[in-house]
Order: C-alpha cells, then sequence, then structure tokens
C-alpha cells in the first residue's frame, strides 16, 4: 500500500458517496426523527473560512446522529435573493440572476467537496418562483389578518444602497450591509406587526436551550419596560399631551416636556414666532441617525416651540420644547422632562437653563446630578395627594392609582420591539403581491395567480435610485385591478431578505409541496428544529424574525410548534493574525487554497480541533499540515490490521480495549456536550494507544487492534470523512462508514483497573483491599484503619505509627 494521498482518496470516494446518497431524510417513521439545521448561505461568491467552520462544526452534529440511528433531516439551500447578489451584480453589468445562480453552483460544487452530509433532494433557493410564490402567499395571510401593513413614517434610509433599513439592519447608526451612515426619510411603507407577538417572543424564551448572550440580546431588543402614560393639557389646544413614562412617581419633577421634532405633534405645536427656528433644527435633525440621537455623549440640542402644558400634580406652567434626543416612534413621541432623575433630562436643562427639582431623596454624600438610585420621595405633594416618603414602587404604583381615578393616565407596558419594516425599493427580492387601485386601493392578488413574477428587466439598469426599478417597469406595473377590472398599479417594492430566510426550514420538510408553503404534516412530524447552527451576527435579526414568523403561523392553525429552533450552536469567527479577514488588511485566507494545499479533512478537522466552537479561530496559529500528518497517522494503522473482519474482539489485549471503550464513551459525551476539540484530542490518543499496541504490544494480529482501529474511523467519520470512508475500506468493509453506527460501549472495560494493597499489623498481613492505582496516600490509610479485620486485630489499642506506600501497602504499628 502507498501513501496517503488525499486528492485520490477524495476523487475516489465522491462518486461513490453521490450514487449512495446517504443521507437522505427517511421521513418513513422508523426512527426517531432529528432536524438540523445550519443557517444556509448568500451566493454572493464562493464559500470562504467562515463557511468552512459552520459547516465543519454543524457537521459533526449531524454525522453524530446518523451514526447513532435517527432519521436524520439536514437539508441544504440558498438565501439567494438581497443586496449583496444585487451589488455584486451591478457591479459586473450581469443581471443578478446570472450571478445568482452561477455562484449558487459554484458553492454547491465547493459544498459537495467538502463532503457534508446534506440532504441534496431538499434543496431550495428563495429566488425561485416555486418558493418565493408561498413567501407571497404567507405575506397575503399576514396582511389578512393585519399582521402586514403600510404607513408613512421616517425610515432608516442607507444613502448608498438606496433603500430603506430595518431597525435591526442598522448596526451603530450604519447600514448592516455597506457600512454607510444611515439616514432618515419619510416613506410609505409595508411594515410586518411583529410588536403585536413582543411578549410571546419573551415569554417563550424559557423554552429555548440557546446561548445566554443571546437570549440577552434578544430580551433588550424586545426591551420591555412598565410605566404609564400620563396627560398633559397644552394651553390653547383642545387636545393634551400624552407622555410614556417609566418613572411616573417623578411626576412632581416634571418642570418641562420635549417632543420629538420629527413628530406631527411638533409642527402642531410650534408658535408662529418659533418657526423658523423650528424648521432649521428639524432639518438638521433629519439628516441623524437613531443611535447619535440616543448617544449620552452628545452635547444636547433643542429648540423651544413657544407653547406651555400644565403639570397635572403642581398646577405648573412648563415650556415645551423640541429636541433630537427624543424619538418620534417610541413610546408616544413625546416626554415629561425630570431633569431631577434623568441624566438626559437634566444635561438639556442645564444647558436652557430650565428649572431643576429632585423628587427623590439621594443616598448620603451624593453629589451628583441627576439621581437615578433608590430612595424615598420628596417634594411630592399637593392638596389631594402625597408620595413624600415613599419608595420609588410605592410611588408609582400611588400616583398611577390616582392618574387613572382622574382619568389623567393608565398604567401600561411598553416594548422597545418596532414594526419590522420589509419594503426594499430594490429589484432583486420577492414581488409584494398587492395591487393598488384608484377606486379599490390595496388589492391582494388572488392566490391562484401566485406567483407574482418578477420581470426580466434583462439589460435594464437596476443601479438604486431610491425607487425601485421596478417602478420603471410600465409593462409590468400596469395592470387590471382583481376587484373591479379597473386600470391599477403593482406594488413596485419588494420584500426584504429577511422574509425569504424566516420560514425556509419549513419548505424544506416538504419542498415540492404545492397545496401550501408546507406540508402541515410534516411540520408535525419534524418540528421544531432540534439543533440550529449559525453565526451570532443574526442574534436579533434572523433570529428574531423566524420566531415571530413561527408564531404567527401557530396561531393561524398552520403549525403545532411556537418556537422555531430549540438549540442554538453558535460558531466563533475565522480570524488571521489577531484581527478579521479583510481585503484592506491583506490577511484573507482563501478557503479552496487551503483545501487544495492540505485537503479537505485536514481542514476541516483543523476547523473542530481549533477550541470550544464558540471560540474565534486565529488560522495563523493553527497547523493544517500538522492535521494532515495526523490523518496520515490514522490512516496507516488500517493497512496493518491482520485479524479478519468480524474477528470477536472479547479474546483480545484487555488494556486496549479499555482504552478503546473509555474513548467512544467520552467521545460520545464530548460530542453531545459541543466540545469537539476535546473529542479529537481523544481520537488522536486512541490513535497513539492503538500504535504503541501494534508496535510494541500485542502486536497487528490481536483482535484488540482491529476494534480500536474501527473505532477510530467511526468516531473519525464525524470530522474527516474521506479519511475514515479509506480507512474502512481498507478494514474489508464497504461504504459507507458514515452509517456504520456508533460503536456500544462494554461498561464492564470502562471500571478503572484496580490494584491489591497488603494491610499489615506490626508487620503481619490482616487483610487485603482492592484500590484505584492513583489513590493518594490519606485515602488508602482511612481505607486500611476502616477495615473489620484490622480494626479487630487492633483490639481497642492505639496506633503509635502507620506507615503508607500507596497504592501497594499500608503498615500500622500499634502502641
Ligand atoms: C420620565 C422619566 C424620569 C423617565 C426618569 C425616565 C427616568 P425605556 O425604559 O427605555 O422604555 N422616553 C419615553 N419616550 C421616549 C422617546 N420617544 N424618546 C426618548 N425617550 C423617551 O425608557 C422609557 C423612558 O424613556 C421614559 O420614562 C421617558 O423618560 C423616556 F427619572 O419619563 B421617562
Ligand atoms: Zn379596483
Amino acid at each position: 500500500r502507498g501513501g496517503y494521498d488525499f486528492n485520490a482518496v477524495q476523487a475516489k470516494w465522491r462518486p461513490v458517496w453521490e450514487k449512495l446518497d446517504p443521507f437522505k431524510a427517511r421521513d418513513d417513521g422508523s426512527a426517531e426523527r432529528r432536524y438540523a439545521l445550519t443557517m444556509f448561505s448568500y451566493p454572493s461568491g464562493d464559500l470562504h473560512m467562515g463557511h468552512g467552520e459552520v459547516f465543519a462544526l454543524h457537521d459533526v452534529l449531524a454525522r453524530f446522529w446518523f451514526q447513532q440511528g435517527y432519521d436524520v433531516l439536514n437539508p441544504i439551500g440558498w438565501d439567494s435573493f438581497g443586496l449583496p447578489a444585487e451589488n455584486a451584480a451591478i457591479k459586473r453589468n450581469e443581471h443578478p440572476a446570472t450571478y445568482t445562480y452561477a455562484n449558487i453552483e459554484t458553492q454547491a460544487e465547493s459544498i459537495r467537496r467538502y463532503a457534508l452530509s446534506f440532504d441534496w433532494s431538499r434543496r431550495l433557493h428563495t429566488s425561485d418562483p416555486e418558493y418565493y410564490r408561498w413567501t407571497q402567499w404567507l405575506f397575503l395571510r399576514f396582511y389578512e389578518r393585519g399582521l402586514a401593513y403600510r404607513k408613512a413614517s421616517y425610515v432608516n434610509w442607507c444613502p448608498n444602497d438606496q433603500t430603506v433599513l430595518a431597525n435591526e439592519q442598522v448596526v451603530q447608526g450604519r447600514c448592516e450591509r455597506c457600512g454607510f451612515e444611515v439616514t432618515k426619510r419619510e416613506l410609505t411603507q409595508w411594515y410586518f406587526k411583529t410588536t403585536d407577538y413582543a411578549q410571546r417572543l419573551l415569554d417563550d424564551m424559557d423554552q429555548l436551550q440557546w446561548p445566554e448572550e443571546i437570549l440577552l440580546q434578544q430580551r433588550n431588543w424586545i426591551g420591555r419596560s412598565e410605566g404609564a402614560f400620563a396627560d398633559f393639557t397644552v394651553e390653547g389646544h383642545a387636545d393634551p399631551i400624552r407622555v410614556f413614562t417609566t418613572r411616573p412617581d417623578t411626576l412632581f419633577g416634571a418642570t418641562f416636556m420635549v417632543v420629538a421634532p420629527d413628530a406631527k405633534l411638533a409642527a402642531e405645536l410650534v408658535t408662529p414666532d418659533q418657526q423658523e427656528a423650528f424648521d432649521t433644527y428639524l432639518a438638521k435633525v433629519k439628516g441623524e441617525t437613531e443611535i447619535e440621537r440616543l448617544s449620552t455623549e452628545r452635547d444636547k440640542t433643542g429648540v423651544f416651540l413657544g407653547s406651555y402644558a400644565i403639570n397635572p400634580v403642581t398646577g405648573e406652567r412648563i415650556p415645551i420644547w423640541a429636541a433630537d434626543y427624543v424619538l418620534a416612534d417610541y413610546g408616544t413621541g413625546a416626554i415629561m422632562a425630570v431633569p431631577g432623575q434623568d441624566t438626559r433630562d437634566w444635561e438639556f436643562a442645564e444647558k436652557f437653563g430650565l428649572p431643576i427639582v429632585r423628587t427623590v431623596q439621594p443616598e448620603d454624600g451624593f453629589d451628583g446630578k441627576a439621581y437615578t438610585g433608590e430612595g424615598p420621595a420628596i417634594n411630592s405633594a399637593n392638596d389631594e395627594i402625597s408620595l413624600d416618603g415613599l419608595p420609588i414602587a410605592e410611588a408609582k404604583s400611588t400616583i398611577i392609582d390616582w392618574l387613572e381615578s382622574k382619568g389623567l393616565g393608565e398604567r401600561t407596558i411598553n416594548y422597545r420591539l418596532r414594526d419590522w419594516l420589509l419594503s426594499r425599493q430594490r429589484y432583486w427580492g420577492c414581488p409584494i403581491p398587492i395591487i393598488h387601485c384608484g377606486s379599490c386601493g390595496e388589492v391582494p392578488v388572488p392566490d391562484d395567480q401566485l406567483p407574482m413574477e418578477l420581470p426580466d428587466l434583462r439589460g435594464a439598469d437596476l443601479a438604486p435610485k431610491g425607487v425601485s426599478p421596478l417602478a420603471a417597469a410600465r409593462d409590468w406595473v400596469e395592470v387590471e385591478c382583481p376587484k373591479c377590472g379597473g386600470p391599477a398599479e403593482r406594488d413596485t417594492d419588494t420584500m426584504d431578505t429577511f422574509v425569504d430566510s424566516s420560514w425556509y426550514f419549513l419548505r424544506y420538510m416538504s419542498p415540492e409541496y404545492t397545496d401550501g408553503p408546507f406540508d402541515p404534516e410534516a411540520a408535525e412530524r419534524w418540528m421544531p428544529v432540534y439543533q440550529y447552527v449559525g453565526g451570532k451576527e443574526h442574534a436579533v435579526l434572523h433570529l428574531l424574525y423566524a420566531r415571530f414568523f413561527v408564531k404567527a403561523l401557530h396561531d393561524m392553525g398552520l403549525l403545532t410548534a411556537i418556537e422555531p429552533f430549540t438549540r442554538l450552536l453558535n460558531q466563533g469567527q475565522v480570524i488571521n493574525q489577531g484581527k478579521a479577514m479583510s481585503k484592506s488588511l491583506g490577511n484573507g485566507v482563501n478557503l479552496g487554497d487551503q483545501l487544495d494545499e492540505f485537503g479537505v479533512d485536514a481542514v476541516r478537522l483543523t476547523m473542530v480541533f481549533a477550541g470550544p466552537p464558540d471560540d474565534d479561530i486565529d488560522w495563523a496559529d493553527m497547523s493544517p499540515g500538522g492535521s494532515l500528518k495526523f490523518l496520515q497517522r490514522a490512516w496507516r494503522l488500517s493497512g496493518v490490521v491482520e485479524a479478519p473482519v468480524g474477528t470477536d474482539p472479547a479474546t483480545g489485549d484487555q488494556a486496549l480495549r479499555k482504552i478503546t471503550h473509555r474513548t467512544v464513551a467520552d467521545a460520545t459525551e464530548l460530542v453531545e456536550s459541543h466540545r469537539f476539540n476535546v473529542m479529537v484530542a481523544r481520537i488522536m490518543e486512541l490513535v497513539n494507544a492503538t500504535r504503541k499496541a501494534i508496535d510494541s504490544g500485542p502486536g497487528a494480529a490481536d483482535p484488540a487492534v482491529r476494534e480500536a482501529v474501527e473505532t477510530v474511523a467511526v468516531l473519525l467519520s464525524l470530522v474527516a470523512p474521506y479519511t475514515a470512508e479509506d480507512m474502512w475500506e481498507n478494514l474489508g468493509h464497504e461504504a459507507t462508514v458514515a452509517k456504520a453506527g456508533w460503536p456500544t460501549v462494554d461498561p464492564a472495560l470502562l471500571v478503572q483497573d484496580s490494584v491489591t494493597c497488603v494491610v499489615q499489623i506490626a508487620g503481619k498481613v490482616k487483610d487485603r483491599l482492592e484500590v484505584a492505582p492513583d489513590i493518594s496516600d490519606a485515602d488508602l490509610e482511612q481505607l486500611a484503619l476502616a477495615s473489620d479485620a484490622v480494626q479487630k486485630a487492633l483490639d481497642g489499642r492505639g496506633l503509635r505509627k502507620v506507615i503508607v506506600r500507596a497504592p501497594k501497602l499500608v503498615n500500622i504499628v500499634p502502641a
């Protein structure tokens, strides 16, 4: 037998597996089902190192369950609509479809080479009309229930991509995709009513076995706060201003009010002499991002509107200002400013010379500005009500009761979560199946006319212009109203790609189903996903949207499940030389090059062996060459085994058998607890022990050697499938090792070795104890003294001396 040539091994097994297709989900009730899901990829280029890692980690789990005999659903597909592909296509002067589908084929080829245990028969692309037909169908079901609706408001706008962004897509004031600073625009847009589900999205988190960090991010994003609405009358206006506050107990300290400059209210309250100042200020604010506006570090800015309100408990006239630190679409877009207890209000008051009244007694020695801590209420009494002396919680409920009794306010819960803005002014997305008719208004495209396909627009200018390129396709836009037959127009926006990815895991279960987006019975069998593997960057985007979708579909009676993904595993990033890989740093590592140089298995092994799955991997510190050497070492074992296939290992060398069985027992636990790197270390130890047994132990003909090498092959199949398969063949088996079955552990072989310890009294043997070889002197002494035989022989005599030589001898000298 020659050496180990990874290229030859890869070339040999790929076609065999493709023919065998061993990873098809059976879905026939023959075994317990497990749904293993990995985040599908955007087809914006070939696979990169990050894919290499997530796929390698995910595959360890999926292959483990295959080995254990589960009926595993492990599908693969592409999130093929969207900005990344569209931008790349425009740059290359290609049609997005051409570019997208070419990339998909490239990635598919790389994934096949990477030898992942996917069920290819369920492959889907979200940009296929057969798929987005159902995205549209689902949109219409949301629409019918009021869960999809249109409204005008100021929205996040990316000046580079020339499209709106959801709040979740604005990261530190910048576009999540291109990094451009996000601005605001007033537009009429489609939204999903995610806010209806805010409380359930919070409550059901206790069913999720997700990293605490991700749950915390979702909790903060949803941002539940309990508080009250309070109404302030405005001089010269019929309607009061309603505010939302989490601190109604501080009402006596409300010395002015602030409204969002970009809220309608501000324009209504501004007096003619303040109009000009206000207009100037508003223009400035419109260019600001939400992050900037909420920043606590910035200097406070604002403008007096000229109007006054009345504080309902003090009866004082308080001025109404507009300032950018109040957001238009949170709470009511207006606040009561309480500088004594709120830092931002304090800074604002200080800057503009507005009065400050403390209504909570600060702790002794406090010399700061706004006091946000615990303490009794002060300065909080009028003829009717007094909060003075009450701690915050009691003061809150007392004042809310009073406000409610007077019809001036009410208890409430508020969420930071906003509705999900789903319209995009771009071409490469799922068209919104709504037709706008001059006389009927919004008319849904009838179900039997779905999919409402994208027009081809080959050769048209798709560059972002602020209006969807679809608007220019007049032939496509102009239609008959499905209701009245009159002239009407299609909606020209497309859906955010996160809509496509909010339900793809449901389509996988029955990708050919034609009576709906998925077969409810298949969903009953497979949902929820047992294990989801993917990046942390989706903590509040995709993961929250998918949860919302599943809950909404549950409420429509389409799904029993109320959560999509029971378990979540986040992989770390692959970095290089301590930094994220980037073009500008020139530290990029190409996955394809690594595969060419070291082979698929060595790269996969390196990814898995690098450390805990959620740690970052610095490729500069890795040694794929070392991984390859190990694989060669393991592979060579399979060529020297002499015991024939099927030899009963029972008569084999016990020491080696014990190591083999201990390794399997540990590996099982290690995979289940996601400590894959330690599992690899244990396989390495088994390889070393086997080598030693062959070279300087019982020799290659011992049945225990066959057992050990077969075990190495099966365990290794989780990480290095090509090597494992070739070993399996060398050992005289037929493909595929992937379905060989997880080795069963003989519990008798897990029992720790023991040593016989002699216990003497004054040099005479009185007892023999079976003890662990690594027992400590102290433990052994205790054990010896506790022996019945020893106690009887001592017969109450005291001890002069105890000599302990662990683990073999204890000599007791009586007094
Ligand atoms: C008075 C007050 C006193 C407040 C105090 C806080 C502390 P969370 O917990 O984040 O929900 N607020 C309300 N609407 C706002 C808006 N549109 N833009 C900016 N700030 C707004 O925050 C709720 C608190 O944030 C509210 O309670 C309000 O200020 C402010 F010692 O009212 B508070
Ligand atoms: Zn009509």
